[in-house]
């Protein structure tokens, strides 16, 4: 509420600070005695002050924010990501620097004066051919850098085919994430009145017996050094997989199934310890009393703003070694197998292999 009436309180200022400057230039122009050549020069004046406190206050961000950006990537692929986008960041960050000062600089230097004349400068051939053709090249080659790991992240045939597979399913305002058992294959599901409910959101046909290992999790368990395939899939509207982590981000659609393969590389544990040689999460949590580090949590969360409670569409992801994902996969009970009779309809063609999930492509 301070910061809105503080901000509103600026608007207003400067509101009254315009009309002001409105007014006695319109007296002093009724007079007689405006000054352009002044008032230009103080135009000048006031650019290259805007200049400056715009680099200052960037600056000024940059050094109070950087502590708190995410941290190193905790997966194989995001290494290359964050290269990617650092550089960018570094070619827009200079061109811009170089584009605004150059752009203030000049609107101070050449200000209006008394005895100067505009030269009048058209058009010159060899500075179109440069400023069109440098922009290019560069954009050129951070399009083919960003496509050339588009397509190795997504490379297919390159995938471990004992990746590790779960499937996580939006919806408002929740994840459903379902591991499918030991046999590694999911369930089929099937998407109409008779097999949807309450009780069975994703439609999973009970008479299918993969289904009967399948179980879900509250929490995404993912084992470090191991890929991982995630089939994305939504129940209503748009909702995006994000783990900002492990640089994951795919959209989850309804009736359109996605999906992202990835392989974290640091447990939870490991990242606790990396970020306990940190300054800013070295700092005591208010709500907690302790290093902010000791309760780092990765995370999933939905980043495509998909209704009033968008916000709390977040899950814990925990990256342990295999040796303890194997303990808590003991502790996981199937689904199939705390149903009653009713809900669970035995299965009808035992003969019949098991299908693999209607949304597997
Ligand atoms: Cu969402």
């Amino acid at each position: 509420m301070t910061v809105l009436l503080s901000f509103i309180i600026l608007v207003l200022l400067f509101v009254v600070l315009v009309l002001v400057a409105k007014a006695s230039e319109i007296s002093a122009e009724l007079k007689g005695k405006f000054d352009y050549i002044q008032q230009s020069r103080l135009n000048g004046y006031l650019l290259i002050g805007f200049l400056v406190l715009m680099f200052a206050g960037s600056a000024f961000a940059y050094k109070e924010l950087a502590p708190v950006m995410l941290p190193k990537s905790a997966s194989l692929h995001g290494i290359a990501t964050d290269r990617l986008f650092n550089i960018t960041t570094i070619i827009t960050v200079a061109v811009f620097c170089v584009t605004q000062a150059a752009l203030f600089y000049f609107a101070y230097r050449y200000n209006e004066s008394f005895g100067h004349k505009a030269y009048f400068y058209p058009h010159n051939n060899t500075l179109e051919v440069v400023w069109t053709v440098i922009p290019a090249v560069v954009l050129t080659f951070l399009i083919a850098f960003g496509m050339y790991e588009w397509f190795k992240i997504f490379n297919v045939e390159a995938r471990d085919k004992n990746a590790l597979v779960v499937e996580v399913t939006a919806k408002q305002f929740n994840w459903i994430i379902r591991y499918p058992g030991q046999d590694n294959k999911f369930g089929k599901r099937v998407i109409d009145k008779e097999h949807i409910s309450p009780t069975n959101e994703l439609g999973i046909d009970w008479t299918d017996k993969g289904s009967h290992d399948d179980f879900m999790a509250d929490k995404l368990y993912l084992v470090k050094d191991r890929p991982v395939l995630v089939k994305i899939g939504a129940l209503d509207v748009l909702h995006s997989f994000y783990l900002p982590h492990f640089r994951v981000k795919m959209d989850a659609v309804p009736g359109i199934p996605t999906e992202f393969y990835f392989v974290p590389t640091m447990t939870t544990e490991e990242m606790r310890q990396y970020l306990s040689t940190q300054p800013w999460w070295q700092t005591i949590n208010p709500e907690t009393g302790e290093p902010r580090w000791k309760t780092f949590k990765y995370e999933l969360a939905c980043a495509e703003l998909c209704g009033k409670s968008h916000y709390g569409m977040q899950k814990e992801v925990v990256v342990v070694t295999q040796r303890e994902y194997d303990e808590w996969l003991k502790n996981q009970t199937p689904v199939y197998s705390t149903m009653t009779p009713k809900e669970a309809p035995a299965s009808p063609q035992p003969a019949e292999p098991v299908k693999t999930a209607m949304l597997t492509r």
